[in-house]
């Protein structure tokens, strides 16, 4: 390929369509702190997903920290080895314990059936990925949250516009937290929002994200600045308006790779039930990690990058302090490639990623 393809592209509004939301923040000189666009974002995002409440922040990554702190977690949190590290990250910046539990084979998602042997006195809470926007087994979850007592977090951070059961999937467990950064198929540049059914919670979560003060500026909690800006909000906003498309785009490019991907015997998919999937992210097994360096460095020499998400299995890493052996995810976070994927790539350029593949 003559230009680079990277593993995604951010996707984009037209440039036109942000002007006017620019010249507005110009004209009023709000850029922070509650000016109208973040509550209008929510507002829509709201309606959008069929949710009641959306508070937009910072971060995928400070959405799981509120959650965390707004459900006063402490001590052991059970999670799973294969996500990306801010994930078990956040949950040491807490002072909690991350307690990784191993996946199932086929979903790459906690395996819930092994999630009641890892409990212990000291935990509090289980802390579940969606991971490339497969549900987890939601049902079993909630049921082992609700017999412990136990608090329930979903990271949807790749998991926006994904219905489940019939319903969205960001209505399962006490907060579900999604991101909205660069490469995430909706953007605010840098971007998150945690989602609540329960609006005591909500308002919470609107004090945590801004150091602690009420609708009246009153201090009532210890808070940290996690807001939203203006200038995301109106990039949100715009961007929103193409989520369907953009989805729709990122599905057909997916079903052409599994089209020419079938026949190479050495490949297989994420497991996932019909619709209940947003094709953000378009990871392959391979059979060896021999063969996933092979692939790669095929790519790489056609100017493709591919990128190994999500290694390695994050119970190895040192500063878990963590002994354990989780045979699944290691296994799978071994050998796991995620293929360029955005709704501005071609069918051509998808062709010969796959024939670079089939000749590897
Ligand atoms: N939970 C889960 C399960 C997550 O996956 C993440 C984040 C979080 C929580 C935390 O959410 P945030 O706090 O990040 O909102 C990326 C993202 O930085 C990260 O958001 C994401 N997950 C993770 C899976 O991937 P990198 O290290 O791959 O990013 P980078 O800079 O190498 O970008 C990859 C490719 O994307 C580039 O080769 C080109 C393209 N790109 C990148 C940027 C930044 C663009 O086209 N435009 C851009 O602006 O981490």
């Amino acid at each position: 390929m003559k230009k680079p393809i990277y593993v995604t592209q951010s996707s984009l509004a037209p440039l036109e369509e942000l002007q006017p939301y620019l010249e507005k923040i110009w004209d009023r000189g709000v850029l922070s702190n509650y000016g109208p666009l973040v509550p209008q974002f929510e507002k829509e995002l709201a309606m959008y997903l069929d949710v009641p409440h959306v508070i937009c922040v910072s971060s995928g990554t400070s959405a799981l920290q509120l959650a965390i702190r707004a459900l006063d977690i402490k001590g052991e949190v059970i999670t799973t080895p294969f996500t990306f590290i801010a994930t078990a990250n956040i949950i040491s910046w807490e002072h909690c314990t991350p307690i990784f539990v191993d996946i199932c084979p086929d979903t790459w998602n906690i395996d819930a059936e092994k999630i009641e042997a890892s409990i212990t006195a000291q935990t509090t809470a289980i802390l579940a990925v969606h991971v490339f926007s497969a549900p987890c087994n939601t049902t079993k979850i909630t049921e082992i949250a609700n017999k412990h007592n136990l608090q329930l977090i979903f990271d949807a951070a790749h998991a926006i516009a994904v219905k489940h059961n019939g319903k969205s999937l960001l209505k399962y467990g006490k907060i579900s937290t999604l991101s909205f950064h660069a490469t995430k198929m909706l953007n605010t540049a840098e971007g998150g929002a945690c989602i609540t059914n329960d609006e005591q919670l909500a308002n919470k979560l609107r004090q945590l994200r801004y150091f602690g003060f009420n609708e009246e500026k009153e201090i009532v909690d210890t808070g940290i600045n996690a807001k939203m800006s203006e200038i995301s909000a109106a990039l949100g906003l715009v961007n929103l308006a193409h989520l369907d498309t953009i989805r729709n785009k990122r599905r057909i490019a997916y079903e052409s790779y599994r089209n020419h991907l079938a026949k190479i015997p050495f490949i297989q998919f994420q497991r996932y039930q019909a619709d209940e999937y947003n094709y953000s992210y378009l990871p392959i097994l391979l059979e060896s990690e021999e063969r996933l360096k092979c692939v790669m460095s095929a790519l790489e020499k056609y100017n493709v990058f591919a990128r190994r998400y999500f290694y390695p299995a994050l119970h190895t890493l040192a500063h878990f302090k963590q002994n354990n052996s989780l045979p699944i995810a290691e296994k799978v976070a071994d050998r796991i490639l995620c293929l360029p994927l955005y709704d501005a790539l071609t069918e051509d350029e998808i062709q010969k990623i796959c024939n670079i593949i089939d000749e590897s």
